[in-house]
């Protein structure tokens, strides 16, 4: 037992701890980092705001949350034991499946006694003379540690609109990836959904099923494709675990590293009868689903024409499927297909032909006021009981940003980045030696199976340690002529894609005032050949001294 007077020496010995390495973030990637380092004998301390491990898995517990990349791949493959121990119940896990996932490494791999868990990393200052970074904490105080590594993930910084009289609402706010863990009984209740994005989409079915009234805010049509969820076949899970090595490379060699196992095709949707695209489509609507929707041909991501015959092909079945053709009209997007995140459903749809579904269209004058019992738009004002924000995130870059992160020169990484993520690999800047950033802007991060390129990055920045530490190197700074070079690499990738042609969060395009810069690299394979090739010649692109 700890008495009071313990506790408080334990805050007085912390408070004066040095490590080689302190993590900010207990998810995917904070948990492998923690046990790559630990076998390398680095002294190392994680911390994490939360109450528990999990990250993002941790946040996002609202009804009907789960991974659009499919459980046997959206897993670690470090450790050949656990990847057979597992049994994954779905074809795409749910939250509470990939949450208990997670505690059983953290378990498993006795990770938890070097995390503080319930603390939160305020700010860092790199401390030229001791070459070390300080770093303060609301709970612990302040530490130093040699190196300073975010592994903060790319979508965990909730965005909520600022709406005029939010404080005034009686009812409850949530944001959906903040979600409070004690059930909801939405039965009997009103309930304002504001967003329709994926979150909203896997969570708008499943309260419309509970509540007695759903009213859904759209600002912008989605397009949703079936996620075709279903019980996961254990002949199926078997079979890959016989060769689950073979698996794993088969993906590697994919853009995402997920989805081998479906057949791609080397063809132009233009090449191809209005018949054949039909079928092709439909094919990859009822069997293939989710964002694997547009591997149906190999031009969908490139060329507009294209993409848009993919885009039509949807948009039939939105009209096919809801019954009010006005409601069906308002919930057609008219943009090009999977430059936005394609939303993975499950009745999304469907949902609208309740009776006790409304979708309200905001798109021209949007909502005008948050009241006490609900809120306003231009037109009509409802009444709420609870009102859901799933207005996403400011992505890849605001929870780095959330905290004062200074470098050599006093100079703050915000103010460094005002025009944009300056980062070299997705893994550093300049200015901000022996600092890396998991899966930080201008890593893949986002368009792959990120537990995979997180298990990728960690290796390349546990080497990188190693490597520094072998060779009595004290401090590794990335280059600004590497860093200008990466930023422009990554968005030229982009620009011969769809990607950069919607006001996406991939491009900071959801949050206002963010500058607009394409921040995921796209490619994979190439990606980790540059990482290796970085590497092999002692570290490309970085001043060590
Ligand atoms: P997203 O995909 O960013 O969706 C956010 C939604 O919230 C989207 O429909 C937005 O409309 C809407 N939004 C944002 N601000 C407002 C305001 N002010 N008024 C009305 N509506 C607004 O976030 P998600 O959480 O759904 O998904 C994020 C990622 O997590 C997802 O891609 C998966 O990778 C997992 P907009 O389109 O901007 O008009």
């Amino acid at each position: 037992m700890v008495s009071s007077n313990d506790a408080t020496l334990n805050n007085k010995l912390s408070s004066v701890t040095n490590y080689d390495v302190a993590v900010v973030g207990a998810g995917f990637a904070g948990l492998y980092m923690l046990y790559r380092l630990r076998d390398k004998g680095l002294s190392i301390r994680v911390y994490d705001a939360a109450d528990g491990v999990g990250g993002t898995w941790f946040w996002n517990r609202y009804p009907g949350a789960r991974c659009d990349v499919e459980s046997l791949e959206y897993s670690y493959q470090f450790s050949a034991d656990l990847q057979q121990e597992w049994e994954w119940t779905e074809r795409y896990a749910a939250q509470p499946e990939i949450l208990s996932y997670i505690q059983h490494v953290a378990d498993r791999f006795d990770l938890l006694r070097d995390i503080k868990l319930n603390t939160r990393v305020l700010a860092a200052q790199f401390d030229t003379n001791k070459e070390y970074w300080d770093i303060e904490t609301d709970e612990e105080g302040s530490v130093s540690a040699k190196y300073f590594i975010l592994a903060t993930g790319p979508l965990s910084s909730p965005f909520i609109p600022d709406i005029l009289g939010r404080d005034r609402f009686i009812g409850d706010q949530i944001h959906t990836g903040r979600w409070p863990k004690n059930h909801i009984d939405f039965s009997g209740k009103k309930i304002g959904v504001i967003g329709t994005g994926s979150s909203a989409v896997q969570c708008i079915p499943i309260i419309a099923e509970q509540a007695d009234q759903l009213t859904v805010f759209q600002r912008t049509a989605n397009y949703t494709v079936p996620a075709g969820n279903r019980s996961l076949d254990p002949e199926l899970q078997t079979a890959i675990k016989a060769d689950y090595t073979g698996f794993r490379r088969r993906n590697d060699k994919t853009l995402g590293g997920f989805g081998s196992v479906y057949p791609t095709y080397d063809e132009s949707a233009l090449d191809a009868s209005d018949e054949q695209r039909q079928q092709r489509y439909e094919n990859r609507w009822s069997t293939v689903g989710g964002l694997l929707y547009l591997g149906a041909y190999d031009d969908l991501l490139t060329n507009n024409e294209a993409n848009q015959t993919a885009a039509e092909f949807v948009r039939q079945k939105i009209r096919d499927i809801v019954n009010d053709p006005a409601v069906a009209e308002t919930l057609t997007p008219h943009s090009l297909i999977g430059c936005k995140r394609i939303c993975c459903g499950t009745n999304y749809y469907e949902t609208y032909n309740r009776n006790n579904v409304r979708l309200v269209d905001i798109s021209k004058s949007g909502i005008e006021e948050i009241t006490e019992q609900g809120l306003r738009t231009s037109d009509e004002e409802f009444d709420l009981d609870y009102i859901i924000f799933a207005t996403g995130f400011d992505a890849m870059t605001g929870a780095i940003l959330n905290i004062d992160i200074r470098g050599r020169s006093g100079q703050s990484l915000e103010e460094k980045w005002s025009d944009g993520p300056v980062n070299y690999l997705g893994a550093g800047t300049s200015g901000f030696p022996n600092m890396f950033t998991v899966v930080g802007p201008g890593n893949p991060s986002v368009l792959t199976n990120l537990v995979c390129t997180i298990e990728h990055h960690v290796e390349w920045i546990v080497e990188c340690i190693s490597y520094l530490r072998v060779n009595a190197i004290s401090m590794i700074e990335v280059t600004p002529e590497a860093e200008e070079s990466w930023v422009l690499h990554v968005n030229e990738l982009a620009e011969n894609t769809i990607f950069p042609r919607c006001n996406s969060w991939y491009v900071g395009a959801n949050i206002p005032g963010k500058p607009r810069v394409f921040m995921p690299y796209l490619g994979l394979p190439s990606y980790k050949e540059r990482c290796a090739e970085i590497a092999q010649n002692g570290y490309i692109g970085f001043t060590l001294s």
